[in-house]
């Protein structure tokens, strides 16, 4: 028999947003048909788009210490296996799902199992988290988990680990993806490159989670990884950074590194790329197929308002067009409900969206998250429509619920306007146009907007009925 210590690494599935959206109130269709294809929809949405590995599990399971063995669990796709007597579980919190980590934590632990909880929610709440945990670890936890597995190992775990500094990405540490059952995700080539973001948009947690400065691993452990990971899985690569073309020197050596290995690759950029030629052309030869770019405003006095100072509005369209002259297929992300926005402003996002051709564009409502700048100002203004201090109570959804008032717009108004807005762009007919003129990856674009078009009607349904609901004085679900 093994003496090891077992650990299981639990990622959560969401009670709806990008993990198959499924509607928050739970009524029952009258029509068996439309249950039936709702249901076939969010499995299809669950396996195909969204079923995007853990990367932070795969990070900490391919920490080795001799005498533990780790083993992934991804709820989205199986059941917690607790026939295995498990010396320790640890689970990703993230703030949307707070509330179902934290019930998990408390059943497995009334049954005498060790929980550790780690991620983005454990770093900024901890106090809120550690009433759940046996062991809380804070931060980036590619250091801390080696110590808290050799602790195990020891008998000496602590309540809680925080590191003194952020990793130091540069050094080596081979991830596995063979841990992961690869016909479960639409890849497993999921790759990080750096850490940390210089600006300070106030919707976003980013640069309070891994700092204002950006860290970067070196170009040949990347490159390495590439190589290893293609001999396990030959399907396209995602860079999950939040803008890949943040450090334009290291990408360029990057990419430039990685075109003989004739790979193809999604990621996420800044629109600055479409002034950034030589970086553009890098892009296009290295294989990269689609980037998301986040758009946000293109009301100066919405950007103004969040602190999104980077590129002009004015120079967006022409960035866009660039971008997609290189081959390279866009998804744009805007936030509609922006503190400059007006009713005027769901127009003004639709030219922007003909003018520029965007491939797949996704209209956004701000959303509060706890912990960053903008959920502090709108909870000192009384904006919040969910309470402030149950930090449970903010849950991910895809456009489905309004979690505070907008400033110059109604609520009923604003519902009505985004609707509208969703309406007029995700319809099949436009799904089928985008995808015939999207420069690459066209099947792609296609079934994110054939997605989208049902995703948006969960939307409209779901707000529509949550106004409904406030105007009636009835509480939301
Ligand atoms: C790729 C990505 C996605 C992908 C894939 C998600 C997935 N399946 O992993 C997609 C596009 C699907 C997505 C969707 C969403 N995302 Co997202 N996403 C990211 C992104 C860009 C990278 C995530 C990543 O892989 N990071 C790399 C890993 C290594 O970092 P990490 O997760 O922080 O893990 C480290 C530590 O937190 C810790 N840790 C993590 N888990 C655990 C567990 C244990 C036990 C321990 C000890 C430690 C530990 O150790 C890890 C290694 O250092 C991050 C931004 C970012 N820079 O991280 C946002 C981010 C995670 N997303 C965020 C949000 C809000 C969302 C959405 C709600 C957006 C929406 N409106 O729908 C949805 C929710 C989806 C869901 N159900 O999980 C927020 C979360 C904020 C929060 N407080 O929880 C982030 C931080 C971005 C932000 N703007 O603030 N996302
Ligand atoms: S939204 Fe993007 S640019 Fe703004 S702080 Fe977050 S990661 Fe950085």
């Amino acid at each position: 028999m093994s003496n090891s210590k077992k650990v299981l690494l639990v990622f959560l599935a969401s009670d709806s947003g990008v993990d198959g959206a499924r509607s928050l109130f739970e009524e029952q269709s009258k029509h068996k048909a439309k249950e039936w294809f709702d249901r076939a929809v969010r499995n299809l949405i669950k396996q195909t788009q969204f079923a995007i590995p853990p990367l932070a599990l795969m990070i900490l399971a391919s920490i080795d210490v001799q005498g533990v063995e780790q083993t992934i669990c991804d709820l989205r796709f199986e059941k917690l296996p607790l026939d295995t007597s498990w010396d320790l579980i640890g689970i990703s919190v993230q703030t949307g799902m707070a509330s179902k980590a934290f019930n998990l934590a408390d059943r497995l632990r009334a049954k005498g199992y060790k929980v550790a909880l780690g991620g983005a929610h454990a770093t900024l709440f901890p106090d809120a988290c550690s009433k759940h945990a046996d062991i809380l670890v804070q931060g980036e936890a590619d250091d801390t988990w080696k110590t808290v597995l050799e602790d195990l190992k020891n008998g000496t775990t602590k309540k809680s680990y925080v590191p003194e500094n952020f990793p130091d990405l540069s050094l080596n540490r081979p991830i596995n993806s063979r841990l992961l059952d690869k016909k479960r995700y639409f890849t497993t080539n999921i790759i990080q490159t750096g850490r940390g973001c210089p600006y300070s948009c106030d919707f976003c947690n980013v640069h309070i989670l891994n700092g204002n400065r950006h860290r970067r691993r070196t170009v040949k452990n990347i490159v390495d990884e590439v190589r290893r990971f293609s001999e396990h899985d030959n399907r396209i690569f995602f860079f999950v950074d939040d803008s890949i073309n943040a450090h334009e020197e290291y990408a360029q050596e990057l990419f430039r590194q990685l075109i003989p290995l004739n790979i193809t690759w999604f990621g996420q950029a800044t629109t600055m790329l479409g002034k950034q030629p030589r970086l553009l052309e890098t892009f296009a030869r290295s294989g990269c197929q689609a980037l998301l770019v986040g758009i946000e405003s293109i009301e100066p006095e919405s950007r103004e308002s969040h602190n999104k100072t980077q590129n002009r509005s004015t120079e967006l369209a022409e960035a866009i067009i660039n971008i997609r002259k290189a081959c390279i297929s866009l998804y744009g992300s805007f936030i509609y409900g922006l503190d400059g926005d007006t009713l005027a402003t769901p127009a003004a996002i639709l030219d922007f969206i003909r003018m520029t051709k965007l491939d797949v564009p996704g209209i956004n409502i701000l959303r509060p998250n706890p912990g960053t700048r903008v959920f502090e100002r709108l909870k000192e203004e009384g904006r919040l429509l969910f309470d402030a201090e149950d930090l449970s109570a903010y849950r991910y959804t895809f456009g489905q619920e309004m979690l505070y008032m907008p400033k110059h717009i109604t609520l009923p108004d604003f519902v009505e306007s985004y609707s509208r807005l969703t309406a007029d762009i995700f319809t099949v007919k436009n799904s089928f146009l985008r995808g015939v003129s999207a420069p690459s990856a066209k099947a792609a674009v296609l079934l994110f907007n054939l997605f989208y078009t049902h995703l948006y009607a969960l939307s409209r349904h779901d707000l529509k009925k949550q106004i409904s609901l406030s105007l009636s004085g009835h509480a939301t679900p």
